[in-house]
């Protein structure tokens, strides 16, 4: 049930006097603000110059499209003067220091899902907040059980704003007609099992034996271990499936793989999996490196990559039992012992 509360409205009820609460309020209104800013170009295209060309490659010599650049901008822009200390972007090799004193700090993917802006499909991007440590340049190795909120917004049909403050999972609707987002979904549960995953199939031959184990049971089907058959979906944008996943469970799963650069995953644990670990955890999900929770790894480096395993809480759960399970290896999975691939 909602009440139809704009997004300021529940940011002031958060806030109350306590000046911590307000600086987080102040920069999540702000975000909401450029993320707006974001869908308008977004939804604009080719009549904004947005095209999706590459324009450069960014600190992890991933390509830099104009969309990225553009929407690092309009984040920026929108932090000036705010109570913030320190804000990481996957667009910048450095943190950037802005108010030292501040009491908190920000962490930003501004367009995730680049690969599909010239394709006209969903994109997003991401917001994490967190204290600011008495040692400015430990701010971005922290935990992500540190986080005070986390935030993504989804440029698809709708313009949707995911928040959590660490108390549950509010959704905010863009009304389009007061250009203010209204509180569509609150409090919002992942369902603990759905029979639906998202992966990218193409890699399989590069995961671990017991991711390659447990999506072999899924697509196994009725047939399977799992006596039941299972639903896929991939977007090419995290934003997108975690939306999905909030809103009728599965499973998302970036693995490590054998690829060259993949050892660690493609997403990165700063802006992208911290932010999203708290939302799913703090919807009664879960997320995890398919070894260890998530929100508990310390980040070593400002642009470090993590395998990632998040959505409804039986299914992560599972996912990491493979990793435990001895019986869980090369011979006995089910799609090598049918073909022998593992032919000497
Ligand atoms: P980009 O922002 O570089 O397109 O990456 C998006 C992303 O990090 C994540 O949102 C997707 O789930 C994933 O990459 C898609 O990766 P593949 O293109 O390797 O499937």
């Amino acid at each position: 049930m909602t009440n139809g509360l704009t997004l300021r409205q529940q940011l002031d009820r958060y806030a109350g006097p306590d000046s911590l609460r307000r600086a987080v309020a102040d920069v999540v209104a702000a975000f909401a603000e450029a993320a707006i800013a974001i869908a308008d170009l977004t939804g604009r295209g080719a009549l904004a110059g947005i095209t999706g060309q590459v324009q450069g490659r960014n600190p992890d010599g991933d390509m830099q499209k104009d969309l990225d650049v553009r929407a690092d901008q309009i984040i920026r822009a929108s932090m000036k003067g705010l109570p913030v200390a320190a804000l990481a972007s996957e667009e910048a090799i450095d943190v950037d220091i802005l108010d030292p004193s501040a009491p908190i700090s920000v962490a930003v993917d501004p367009l995730d899902g680049s690969s599909n802006i010239n394709t006209n499909m969903t994109v997003g991007t991401i917001l994490s907040i967190v204290p600011t440590p008495a040692d400015i340049r430990a701010t971005f190795m922290q935990p992500g059980t540190a986080q005070l909120a986390a935030c993504f917004v989804v440029y698809g049909p709708q313009t949707a704003l995911i928040l959590t403050l660490g108390d549950g999972v509010d959704v905010f609707t863009l009304d389009r007609d007061t250009g203010s987002f209204r509180l569509t979904a609150a409090t919002v549960k992942i369902p603990a099992d759905t029979a639906e995953f998202a992966i990218n199939m193409s890699n399989r031959r590069h995961w671990e034996i017991p991711v390659q184990a447990y999506i072999d049971d899924c697509m196994a089907g009725v047939d399977g271990e799992r006596g039941r058959d299972f639903n896929m979906r991939w977007i090419g944008s995290m934003v997108a499936e975690a939306f999905r996943i909030l809103t009728r469970g599965g499973i998302f799963l970036y693995p490590a793989d054998a690829r060259e650069g993949y050892g660690e995953g493609r997403l990165r644990l700063v802006y992208e999996a911290q932010p999203m670990a708290f939302i799913m955890e703090q919807a009664d999900g879960a997320a995890s490196t398919g070894r260890t929770r998530l929100m508990e790894i310390a980040p070593k480096a400002l642009h470090q990559r993590v395998p990632l395993v998040m959505g409804s809480r039986d299914k992560v759960r599972r996912l990491e039992r493979m990793y435990t399970n001895p019986n869980v290896k090369p011979e006995n999975a089910p799609l090598f012992s049918h073909r022998g691939l593992f032919r000497i």
